[in-house]
């Protein structure tokens, strides 16, 4: 697989090191493909230092740019930083070059649910009920800290070497904060055939209830083998889904028929909840009191003690302590990702895995060649070097803030006396490789 080598730090003149094709930041050995999607790419991973093997999310600049992804990916890592659920995709940490951002993720191995529907067909329904719990402890989950994933989908469902299944891809997900006056979501959203009728009405829709019904097209999937809504034309099957138009084969019980239909009520006001479905027959068969408590407790996964202790240690020597990946996403105030996203900046900001000093002598060097003025300035954690005209007036300034594993974030500042100023004013610090992920 082509790769990333733009975590070197290489002036205009000879390249210092050239990063081993498969290798990303130092610090990740690329490996297969794991899955594709329209803005994005998954590859499996192992961490070097660890060995750990990750999964590793690429999103690609041409496709942040010019499809108005920011937003998205800057929502995305918001969203998945809060959920640490046994049922859903963990994110260790976020990447960032010059051209990319990388999720990378907790591997999970069995792939995806779909296929597994895909090559066995329909599924029995004591399995179909274990997969149901399990996709509304990670629903209720969210639900419970106000995030309502959007997308929910087979596809969207891995399987763990435990054949459990894991929630993935929170690209469409949301937080109360998208809601508007009227109390409701606009935003359209979510996969044809999954799609709930209240979204093709357009009229505003709460997410909560638009999730259950995905919920109930999955359930449907696993028990029947086929989609519920479907037909060759799109508009006949979105007249399917506004109308709640399906049928469940013969083998369905009964007591799941219900719980189906209630998933499916194309009322949102009716629809199941989640706190009603805890209480559903057919969902408690053969749970014990405990277990259902378990489920319904939607926990946080503990955190690991070593993990408590990092934080506590960093929070007492903040200052001191190398940035992590999730504070470069925090850099700026909000959540500012517009230096690792935008066209050419005043400011911009990459990932260099040379020392903060070779940096700075690089940018001395170049700026004394080139009859300018060499200021250094130090603090505590974050150190720079500003470069000035002969008048005085600043053409850039270079600030270091390093990193967790010896790398380091570069930020450029170009001040306005950079303005048609030759390599000062473009980009004298293009490390870009070609042919990355
Ligand atoms: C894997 C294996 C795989 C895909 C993924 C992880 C993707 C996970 C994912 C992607 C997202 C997200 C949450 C999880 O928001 O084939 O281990 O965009």
């Amino acid at each position: 697989m082509p790769a990333s080598g733009d975590q070197s730090l290489l002036g205009t003149g000879t390249r210092s090191s050239v990063a081993p094709a498969n290798i990303l930041l130092g610090r990740y050995e690329l490996g297969r493909l794991l899955g594709c999607g329209a803005s994005a790419k998954v590859y499996l991973a192992r961490n070097l230092r660890s060995g750990q093997s990750v999964a590793i999310k690429c999103f690609r600049k041409v496709s942040i740019a010019n499809g108005g992804l920011a937003n998205h990916i800057k929502r995305e890592i918001c969203i998945l930083r809060r959920l640490r659920h046994p049922r859903i995709v963990r994110l260790h940490e976020v990447l960032a070059s010059r051209s990319k951002i990388y999720f990378v993720l907790e591997l999970v191995k069995g792939g995806e649910l779909f296929a597994c529907v895909a090559s066995r067909g329909r599924l029995p329904e004591n399995l179909c009920r274990r997969y149901f719990h399990q996709l509304i402890a990670a629903v209720g989950y969210c639900h419970s800290r106000g995030i309502f994933h959007r997308d929910l989908k087979l596809e969207n469902l891995l399987l763990d070497e435990n054949g459990e299944i894991k929630v993935s891809d929170f690209g469409l997900s949301a937080v109360p904060e998208q809601i508007r006056g009227d109390g409701l979501f606009h935003t359209l959203c979510g996969t044809p055939a999954y799609v709930a009728p209240e979204i093709l009405a357009k009229k505003g829709y709460r997410a909560a209830a638009v999730d259950l019904w995905s919920c109930g097209v999955i359930l449907f999937v696993l028990v029947a083998g086929y989609l519920p809504f479907n037909d060759p034309n799109l508009m006949a099957m979105y007249r399917k889904i506004y109308r709640g138009e399906y049928r469940c084969p013969k083998w369905v019980s009964p007591e799941l028929k219900f719980l189906i239909s209630r998933l499916l009520d194309t009322n949102p006001e009716s629809r199941i909840t989640v706190d009603e479905i805890l209480l559903d027959p057919w969902f408690r068969k053969g749970l014990d009191e405990e277990k259902c408590a378990s489920l319904a407790r939607f926990c946080e996964e503990p955190m690991a003690v070593e993990e408590n202790k990092t934080s506590m240690a960093e929070a007492i020597n903040a200052e001191d302590r190398p940035l992590n990946a999730f504070d470069i996403i925090g850099f700026s105030s909000g959540v500012d990702l517009s230096g690792l996203f935008g066209a050419p900046a005043e400011r911009e900001r990459f990932i260099s895995d040379v020392s903060p000093e070779g940096i700075f002598r690089r940018v001395e060097e170049s700026g004394r060649n080139d009859g300018f003025v060499v200021r250094r300035k130090g603090e505590k954690g974050c150190a720079g070097v500003t470069v000035h005209g002969q008048n005085g007036n600043l053409v850039v300034a270079v600030e270091v803030y390093r990193l967790a594993g010896g790398l380091n974030v570069v930020e450029v500042q170009r001040g306005r006396a950079a303005v048609g100023g030759g390599r000062w004013a473009g980009e004298f610090w293009n490390l870009e490789g070609e042919g990355s992920p």
